[in-house]
């Protein structure tokens, strides 16, 4: 009996299932080391605030109000994030394509938390912050990616001249 030929075998089989493992879906929370928006910002440096609100109407719409927010090309923004509503809600800065890859990810797994340099999930009532240094010109989305509330009308605009 020679042991030496098992030895790789077993090897290969541990090295398998330990990538299976990494890979397995339905894993919570991710991280995007990459912004399509611009850049994590420096909180000791100058910021413009901006507050914005998120919540649910009585006819059933979800909002960010105010749902537009412009910036000059460079401009540092401190994002106060308020949610009043009544139910949990996030803030995801990011381009309009990668909002929508990232809506369909949350479909399969609704109970993704995000405290990203770039998005925030809150619960009702909950406040929260994001500096962020918007660097590239172009139009971004701010959106909540929690099932549902996107088609319900929370997403808003961030237009960088
Ligand atoms: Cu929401």
């Amino acid at each position: 009996m020679d042991h030496r030929a098992i030895a790789p075998v077993a090897l290969t089989g541990l090295i398998v299932s330990a990538s299976l493992a990494l890979a397995a879906p339905g894993t919570p929370g991710h991280s995007h080391k990459t912004f399509a928006a611009g850049a994590p910002g420096d909180p000791k440096k100058p910021a413009r605030t901006v507050e914005v609100m998120m919540k649910e109407t009585d006819d059933g719409k979800m909002l960010f109000v105010p749902d537009q927010v412009e910036a000059k090309r460079g401009e540092q923004i401190r994002f106060l994030l308020k949610n009043v509503g009544k139910v949990d809600h996030e803030f995801m800065l990011d381009s309009l394509e990668r909002n929508a890859k990232h809506k369909m990810e949350m479909q399969k797994n609704p109970d993704m938390e995000h405290d990203d340099p770039n998005g925030k999930r809150l619960a009702p009532g909950g406040t929260s912050e994001i500096v962020w240094r918007f660097s590239k010109a172009g139009i971004f989305e701010f959106a909540c990616l929690i099932p549902g509330h996107y088609e319900s009308g929370m997403h808003g605009k961030a237009v960088v001249k």
